[in-house]
């Protein structure tokens, strides 16, 4: 069962890169100071399946880097691969994912250290 959701959300993840428009994606002259809501990958205020095809489009190499880093860390373990998009789309779609990590608001911080930049 847990794998055929896995599934499920490859493919909707695949369709989403699939479908993707571009973005545009306004330049952080301080990308170290820059506070961040977890999830909102494309720095827009939002988090939704913008931010799910903005990752996917990152792993395709349809753009080069992430405005930050730490906001597509979905399980907030130091590393952005695919197991944090499919956590996104849990949490936007499916629901077994009820919260992620902070920070989930602009007045929270990341409690992490990690290598990550943002
Ligand atoms: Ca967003
Ligand atoms: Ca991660």
């Amino acid at each position: 069962m847990k794998r055929g959701i896995l599934i499920s959300l490859s493919i909707i993840a695949s369709i989403s890169a699939i479908i993707l428009v571009s973005y545009e994606i306004s330049a952080k002259e301080d990308m170290q100071s820059l506070k961040f809501i977890r999830g909102d990958i494309n720095i827009d205020g939002q988090i939704n399946i913008r931010d799910v095809d903005y990752l996917l489009s990152f792993f395709y190499h349809y753009h080069d880097n992430l405005v930050c880093e730490d906001a597509a860390d979905m399980d907030d373990d130091g590393i952005v691969n695919i197991n944090d998009a499919i956590i996104l789309l849990d949490y936007l779609y499916i629901g077994n994912i009820k919260e992620l990590p902070p920070p989930n608001s602009k007045d929270q911080i990341d409690l992490t250290e990690d290598n990550l930049k943002c």
